[in-house]
């Protein structure tokens, strides 16, 4: 409960590991493989990269089997003509409305860098390709595989405070929102804008919907129409709020300067026949041709994921209205054990599926890149939240009494366990109260299991692995002796840095599912039972701060990235209030007046035919004009080449006569020269003798002192790395050799499609 403590006590901030970040920007937490010379190799290739783009390094121990790299800023000079270029390149972008003060100085006292923007703009230069500017590291991947993670230190007054703040208002304003964007940057900024936007307009469907429960009942036609109403208001609405909020935050177009995908692999380099521009070309067919395979990625999902709701559903019917016989109460359970264990394996091997094909599809930029994998992820989510009630509503409810003749088998089966004993059935009579209470169970129960799962079972896994991990090193040192590895006046921060290290890498996409997820449960279901918004309403509350306590605690500091909105979610959030006029209105004239539905009886749904119809039709034409826009925004067009062209003119002239390239180059620190031979007593004793004969060193000039320059790092690194007992990355052997097997699998499987293809 440590880290709980240390946060949500008003005193916490005040220990000193916490108030000081040692002026770190970044960590590299750089993962030791068995072979130690390649370690070793490695490790000089990955701080010399680092001091080429002008950063400084400082190693220290890290766990059994990795180092920690700590990075900063050597030349601030340096990063302030990245800053200067990088502001200028907004302007020439059209995202900010006037050009940068010509004289740099000037333009940073006029508008000094926030902390987000530091921080972007470091880590650009720690992951940018090399032509680019950058150091061109990419973690986990290709030549940098050992490269575990990279992470900005959490600022835990900050922390306290923004938790504290928020618990105790109502209402989140703008100055709330601004420091989240100066902190986390506005990507974060945008999800926490929309979930407040999201839970204010929330209390109009809460009180229309608590007023509908009272005077109408479920399935009202007018709450079903008040609710359409409302969740085009809102998407309209968030529309135009989303562009505000990027003018605002200075973030409009944005979405425009896309970063470069570090994994993107072209066929070959080629001038752009239109600017003269020399660009990276892979051939949009041969992209093509792997999008189409999202058509059968579609349909195996809707196969796959229908087939075991069905099944589960025939349980269920047969156990809950049949079946009569022994152990009946805790029978009933068996399809929830049943999907509840099987579910998650389908959709991480789906999800895992979709990861795949969207890297294979091999976007250009990373913006293209996540709308691919959004887009997959999507149907995924479609599928495992919306298919019960869909079956409820529009299967079980209309055609009940014909699917007695199949429940037969599961009678036959049943009897067959219990040969000797007269198995009793009772006569099949639908449930109408079904529909309501599976509603309810995604309006309140679902809602608060996802609470916990986010924010409860994570935080009970790091202690578990705390305490596994301390057993570990406990029996290690018994073993084998004891080194100590941290220097006293650091081992509380470093203590601190470690725990970081293990925490997961925040991804804003799966608090947006969960949002658009509910959304949909409200647009498209919410007439079966209208208490739904005002339960959504309590939720998102709670969902708001346990959010933020999820960054704040459960998750490493996020890369502050900027964005101009919610990206591929507000399509989502678009199709759904759509898909919410057709479902709400079938299900309110199925269900809505007297007869409370059709009971079972397909003969009394006269138009259920033409309603399908309709509905297949109105699909039909989403999906068409969703191709068609998709495509039609593919293809080049007079008019953007020539805009293109004069943009690139203009962008290039000016960026050579404002900061030619020698200037950039003449930023960068000369290399340092080469230490004499070190050892880390002798760094020690360097330190204590600089803290103790001027007396003023701080805690971070002290820090950044230990190792001065490239080739001290690289020494006590490579001693570091010798010293280390590499244990398979923390990961227990079988989970490492399950993950290894399931990604071969995956990947496998893919492969045999794709040749199939070719
Ligand atoms: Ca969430």
């Amino acid at each position: 409960m440590s880290a709980f403590r240390e946060l949500s006590t008003s005193d916490g901030a005040d220990l000193a590991e916490l108030k000081t970040n040692m002026n770190v920007d970044y960590v590299i937490s750089y993962h030791i493989p068995p072979d130690k010379a390649e370690a070793e190799a490695g490790f000089i290739q990955l701080i010399e990269a680092l001091t080429r783009v002008g950063l400084a390094s400082e190693v220290r121990h890290g766990n059994d089997s990795s180092v920690l790299v700590f990075v900063k800023v050597a030349s601030n000079q340096y990063l302030a003509s990245q800053i200067y270029r990088e502001r200028l390149q907004d302007w020439l972008y059209g995202v900010r409305a006037s050009a940068p003060e010509k004289d740099v100085t000037k333009a940073f006292e006029n508008e000094p860098v926030t902390e987000a923007e530091r921080l972007r703009l470091v880590y650009l230069l720690i992951t940018k390709p090399k032509n680019d500017g950058g150091a061109g590291i990419t973690p986990k991947s290709g030549q940098w595989k050992q490269v575990a993670s990279i992470f900005p230190l959490h600022d835990h007054s900050f922390n306290s405070s923004w938790i504290k703040t928020w618990s105790t208002k109502y209402f989140l304003d703008e100055v709330d929102l601004d420091n989240i964007r100066n902190k986390f940057g506005e990507s974060v900024a945008f999800y926490f804008a929309f979930l407040q936007s999201y839970f204010a307009f929330q209390f109009a469907p809460a009180a229309f919907g608590f007023a509908a429960w009272l005077i109408l009942g479920r399935y009202s036609a007018l709450y079903a129409f008040a609710n359409s109403l409302w969740s085009v208001v809102f998407f309209e609405w968030w529309k135009k709020k989303e562009v505000d909020l990027a003018v605002q935050w200075g973030v409009r177009n944005v979405s425009r300067i896309q970063h470069p995908r570090t994994r993107f692999q072209w066929d070959h380099e080629a001038k752009d026949p239109v600017t003269g521009e020399l660009v990276k070309y892979y051939p949009p067919m041969k992209r093509f041709k792997t999008q189409l395979l999202q058509i059968p990625f579609a349909i195996a999902c809707v196969l796959v994921l229908g087939a075991l709701y069905i099944f589960c559903f025939g349980v269920e019917i047969f156990l809950t209205e049949v079946y009569d016989g022994p152990f009946k109460s805790y029978l009933t359970f068996t399809p929830t054990i049943i999907l509840s264990s099987i579910l998650p394996v389908l959709s991480a091997v789906l999800t895992k599926f979709a990861d795949i094909l969207t890297e294979r599809e091999n976007y250009q930029t990373s913006d293209a890149h996540l709308a691919g994998l959004v887009r997959k992820i999507f149907v995924i989510n479609f599928i495992t939240s919306y298919t019960p009630l869909f079956l409820s509503a529009f299967v079980y409810m209309p055609f009940g009494n014909l699917m007695m003749p199949y429940l037969s088998i599961f009678t036959a089966t049943a009897k067959r366990f219990y040969p000797d004993k007269s198995m009793t059935t009772q006569e099949f009579r639908i449930n109408p109260d079904r529909l309501k209470g599976q509603m309810v169970y995604f309006a309140v129960t679902a809602q608060i299991v996802n609470v916990a799962l986010e924010f409860v079972v994570p935080y009970l896994k790091r202690v578990a692995f705390k305490k596994v991990e301390s057993v570990q090193a406990k029996r290690a040192a018994s073993q084998d002796g004891e080194i100590i590895y941290d220097a006293p006046e650091e081992r509380k921060f470093l203590q601190r840095v470690r725990d970081e290290a293990k925490l997961e890498v925040y991804d804003v996409a799966v608090d947006y599912r969960e949002m658009v997820v509910q959304f949909g449960y409200l647009t498209l279901f919410s007439s079966i039972w209208p208490l739904t918004p005002l339960s959504f309403l309590i939720n998102n509350w709670f969902e708001l701060r346990s959010d933020a306590m999820k960054i704040a605690m459960g998750s490493q500091r996020p890369i502050p990235w900027r964005s101009d909105s919610i990206g591929p979610w507000l399509n989502a959030l678009g199709f759904l209030s759509w898909a919410g006029s057709l479902i709400s209105s079938a299900i309110v004239f199925l269900f809505g007046g007297e007869s409370e539905g059709p009971g079972g009886d397909p003969s009394n749904v006269h138009v259920v035919g033409l309603l399908v119809t309709i509905l297949f039709a109105e699909h039909l034409y989403l999906g068409t004009q969703f191709v068609v826009r998709y495509a039609l925004g593919q293809m080049d067009s007079p008019g953007l080449q020539k805009e293109r062209k004069e943009r690139f003119a203009m962008r290039k002239q000016l960026l050579e006569e404002t900061l030619g390239q020698d200037a950039m180059e003449a930023a960068v620190p000369p290399t340092p020269k080469t230490g004499e031979k070190i050892t880390l007593v002798a760094l020690e004793e360097e330190a204590r003798r600089l803290s103790t004969s001027s007396g003023s060193g701080t805690p971070e000039q002290m820090f950044w002192l230990r190792q001065q320059g490239m080739d001290e790092t690289i020494a006590i690194g490579r001693k570091l790395i010798s010293q280390s007992k590499p244990r398979n990355n923390g990961k227990s052997t079988i989970q490492a050799t399950f993950e290894t097997v399931e990604e071969a699998v995956v990947d496998e499987l893919l492969s045999s499609i794709l040749s199939l293809r070719d």
